[in-house]
């Protein structure tokens, strides 16, 4: 695209990538190898990274994606795991332009099983710190529960000493909610949702991703949430958008994702426009990003393509985007 020198440089805020849909394929293999970590046997698509990385290309649904991507994490074992994992996400990011990255990971996929909650974070901290002091990007930690998984266990998990020490201390800002969304509407997750706002925590969860606008509805009003991820159903609810557009409540929009999981059938399909003109807050981001082919920039660069935005336009969605984020006010000075 013609503008993606300019899309390149924009000073850019990231609020929605999942750090274990950052595993490369070729640190997924090294990963398993060296800690002995057997791969599904019965499954040709791991026979080699290039069966494993043409079938990223044909995902039929979020659960088919799902089903890969809890297998991939599977090989991340030891505090240098997820710091190698981190790292190549930011280093990433930060060539895309990305100034800001909150990033969503899933304790429960780990702790399951049986990686302590603290390799988890002292991995993910040590490549926090280095891409503040070598990239000079800020980053923020988002502890994502699990909806396919009994609301027990995520409040189990919640309530964990090293959790909460995580969340007093300050290296988690916020916790949000993920996984398979149809059949586990956000009602069921209220009381997590409401122990977390009284810690001071900040909110946010996958609604309208497959599921319907009454989700993005019910995440606002039951869950607290001052985010949307996806939020992509709430061009289907004239009322819903023009009250999100009131509130100012940002949407965290993947688009290469809903394309891939079959959401969509093309960019187009998806109501940035008018999600534009309603006033609607958005940000673009890239989700799982080895999984569906796209980093930030090639999100940035395929809406373009769609919807020609303007300059103007651009720069007012990475404004916005500056000004949504869960960083400090003297941090969005420096970036705006
Ligand atoms: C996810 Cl694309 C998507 N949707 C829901 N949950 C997820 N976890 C990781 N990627
Ligand atoms: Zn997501």
């Amino acid at each position: 695209s013609p503008l993606h020198p300019f899309l390149n440089k924009l000073p850019k805020a990231e609020h929605h990538v999942h750090l274990e849909g950052a595993l490369s394929v070729p640190l997924l293999f090294e990963l398993a190898s060296r800690n002995n970590i057997a791969l599904p046997k019965d499954d040709e698509v791991f026979a080699s990274q290039e069966t494993l990385s043409s079938r990223y290309k044909r995902f039929t649904s979020l659960d088919d994606f799902l089903h890969y991507y809890y297998i991939g994490m599977s090989v991340l074992i030891h505090p240098g795991d997820f710091e190698a994992l981190a790292w190549d996400y930011f280093q990433r990011a930060s060539a895309d332009g990305v100034h800001h990255a909150e990033v969503f990971f899933d304790p429960q996929a780990h702790t399951s099983r049986g990686v302590p909650y603290s390799t988890i974070l002292s991995g993910f901290n040590a490549a926090r710190s280095r891409a503040q002091t070598e990239l000079g990007i800020s980053t923020e930690l988002i502890c994502c529960f699990l909806r396919h998984l009994p609301v027990s266990d995520a409040l189990k998990t919640f309530d964990d000493a090293d959790v909460q020490a995580s969340f007093a201390d300050g290296h988690i800002k916020g916790i949000g909610l993920d996984s398979s969304e149809l059949e586990y509407p956000p009602h069921l997750f209220v009381e997590l949702f409401e122990k977390a706002g009284r810690q001071g925590l900040r909110r946010t969860a996958h609604c309208g991703e497959e599921g319907p606008a009454s989700y993005i509805a019910s995440g606002i009003e039951l869950l607290g949430i001052e985010r949307v991820d996806h939020g992509r159903a709430l061009g289907d609810d004239q009322d819903l958008l023009r009250q999100v557009a009131a509130s100012g409540t940002m949407l965290t929009l993947c688009p290469i994702s809903n394309v891939v999981l079959k959401g969509v059938s093309s960019i187009k399909d998806l109501p940035i426009r008018k999600f534009l003109d309603a006033g609607v807050n958005f940000s673009i981001n890239s989700d799982d990003p080895v999984y569906f082919g796209g980093y930030i920039l090639d999100n940035y660069c395929a809406v373009h393509e769609a919807f020609d935005l303007s300059i103007a336009e651009w720069t007012q969605i990475c404004r916005a985007g500056i000004e949504g984020s869960w960083c400090g006010d003297a941090r969005k000075s420096e970036m705006l």
